[in-house]
């Protein structure tokens, strides 16, 4: 046995909390518009606080035009009125409190909406105008300033700069938006950026919210005189360049070196050094307050070595581990991506996360019933592919079982404790993504991001799925869903929902997220660890991830299991089992 990461006796809150993310709009719908809002969430609170999850993360609910689904704020101290009002969100916050949860918000800081009230005002003034100075205008090269500043491309397709016309009708100055064109990219250089976003900080903690998702952390900050870099730009996978090829990178770091699963190269965009410090100012604002506020980075950086620079002592308190999200069907892929995040962690001092899903990529189930389990496509349409469900889903659940055993904080997208699998045929006319719009017709098509938005299914027989009460739905949802609706799912023994529930009381009883880890020898395609708590008492985790059964160890007692065992005391293939140990 081979012990990598040690146990610790107690621990702040954000060091092994299981962390779920409501992604509003499709959560719960109150008033039956087909979105869903914020009295929503408070009415289906009960639902988490069961669960038995720690925390909710909630993506955007700030007043926006919706472009990219509320990633794109035009108010930071609003809330739009499709999702309610602040005296809602006051009174969502103070139900989730009364159960014992803490609640994250998102934060937005890379770019606002194209309707917020700065860059109204910089399109109204001239260029070299203070209102301009804001966000990230250029003059375009050319002769007539026809061509955009620099060659970056937007990670959602296309180029990262749009032509502006001026007040007095001329074709005008560019600006830079790494994502959509609504979401024009501010200029962290300048000191008035810096003092709104702490502002905004205040704002919420003052609310009392528990702590700040931190999206695209890795892109506030741009290299100096924004060089070309001859390169495309997509942070999940990677790099996409003709001279790197990532498979080959991740097979050549061998089983100790760090882990990528994508390529290194950020580009003069992205992990720029001067990042940091922002987060070292957030870092000491969060601490004036009491009760532990924590704040979470959402940057696509490899390795796992370069992403713990996020969490140093001084600066944010967790980061997702994507490189874990984006780790194939492979024993040893994951034997390496945990040792290498608990070591990138410890060196700092911080916790590891895992995460497995989100509202950016496909659902976990159906990555893991494609062809190549555990890749990861752009979205799926019903000309790709389509995965394998039953396949899937039984991956999907072996796979939560090994991410909720490990040590360190995990993160649940809503709709994974009932084994969702992505909508995959969503009709083109539905979709809102704009990756999809973006790269419509390229040789980059991409699906987007929608079939993992779908809204949840929490009764098998009422208007979509009890979603609405007008069965309203801003998505469609499939027809299937009835079998994964919460309440079909409910006291139902072996459902995902009651795997979930009870992998999350064991994993509270047993204080799995504070353990140690110690690999366990094991055959090459089983991934086997056993945790040890402050107080001596062991729980191994044996996910078998190959294609034949494996024995069970002699005299092991099951704690849990994401499937059936074999009658002769084997855990299956795509199985995973907590042991008493
Ligand atoms: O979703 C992606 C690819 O599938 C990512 O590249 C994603 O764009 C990136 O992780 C940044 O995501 C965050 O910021 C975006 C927003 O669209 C995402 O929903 C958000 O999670 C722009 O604000």
């Amino acid at each position: 046995m081979t012990q990598v990461h040690a146990a610790f006796p107690t621990a702040e809150w954000w060091r092994t909390a299981v962390i779920y993310q409501v992604y509003p709009r499709s959560f719960a719908d109150s008033d039956g518009d087909g979105v869903g809002d914020l009295p929503g969430i408070t009415a289906r609170l009960d639902h988490l606080a069961r669960l038995g999850v720690d925390a909710v993360w909630l993506s955007p609910f700030y007043r926006s035009p919706q472009k990219d689904a509320g990633y794109d704020v035009a108010d930071y101290r609003d809330i739009d009125p499709v999702f309610g009002t602040l005296d809602d969100a006051d009174a969502m916050v103070a139900a989730a409190h009364e159960r014992g949860l803490r609640v994250i918000v998102d934060l937005v800081p890379n770019h606002t909406s194209a309707d917020h009230a700065w860059f109204r005002a910089a399109l109204a003034a001239a260029p070299g105008s203070p209102e301009r100075a804001r966000y990230l205008f250029r003059d375009g090269k050319g002769p007539d300033g026809t061509e955009p500043p620099n060659d970056w491309r937007s990670v959602f397709g296309g180029p990262a700069w749009t032509r502006v016309t001026e007040p007095d009708g001329t074709p005008g100055q560019w600006y830079l938006h790494l994502f959509d064109s609504s979401q024009p990219d501010l200029d962290w250089t300048h000191p008035e950026v810096r003092a709104e976003f702490v502002s905004v900080l205040r704002f919420w903690l003052d609310r009392g919210v528990d702590g700040f998702r931190v999206d695209v952390a890795h892109g506030l900050v741009k290299a100096e005189g924004l060089p070309d870099w001859g390169r495309e730009v997509e942070m999940v996978g990677g790099t996409v360049d003709a001279a790197g090829d990532p498979a080959a990178d991740a097979a050549a770091a061998g089983e100790d070196a760090d882990v990528v699963t994508g390529a290194g190269d950020p580009g003069p965009m992205f992990d720029q050094d001067g990042v940091h410090e922002i987060y070292r100012e957030w870092r000491k604002v969060v601490e004036e307050y009491d009760g532990e506020r924590a704040l979470v980075a959402e940057a696509w950086v490899e390795p796992l070595s370069r992403l713990a620079r996020y969490v140093r002592p001084d600066e944010m308190h967790q980061a997702f581990n994507f490189t874990f999200l984006t780790t194939r069907w492979d024993a040893a892929a994951y034997r390496r991506v945990i040792t290498a995040s608990l070591r990138a962690n410890d060196a700092v001092g911080a916790p590891t996360t895992w995460v497995l899903s989100n509202h950016d990529v496909v659902r976990h189930p159906s990555r893991l019933g494609l062809p190549d389990p555990g890749s990861r496509p752009h979205g799926i349409a019903a000309t790709d592919v389509q995965p394998d469900e039953e396949l899937g889903l039984r991956r999907g659940r072996a796979a939560t079982l090994l991410m909720l055993g490990l040590p360190g904080s995990a993160y649940v997208y809503q709709g994974e404790e009932l084994g969702l699998p992505e909508h995959t045929t969503l009709p083109d006319e539905v979709r809102t993504d704009p990756a999809f719009f973006r790269t419509r017709g390229t040789a980059e098509a991409e699906a987007g991001r929608d079939g993992c938005r779908v809204p949840l299914p929490w009764q098998a027989d009422a208007p979509a799925f009890g979603f609405s009460p007008t069965g309203a739905s801003w998505l469609p949802q499939p027809r299937e869903w009835a079998r994964y609706a919460a309440d079909a799912q409910d006291g139902v023994e072996g459902s995902t929902l009651e795997m979930y529930r009870a992998a999350l009381r064991l994993r509270r009883e047993r204080r799995l997220g504070a353990g140690g880890l110690e690999w366990v020898d094991a055959q090459p395609d089983v991934v086997a660890f056993r945790t040890v708590d402050a107080d001596g008492r062991g729980t191994a985790v044996v996910a078998n991830l190959g294609a034949t059964p494996v024995p069970l160890p002699a005299g092991a007692r099951v704690l849990l299991a994401s499937g059936p065992l074999g009658d002769d005391g084997t855990v299956p293939a795509d199985t995973t089992v907590w042991l008493d140990a």
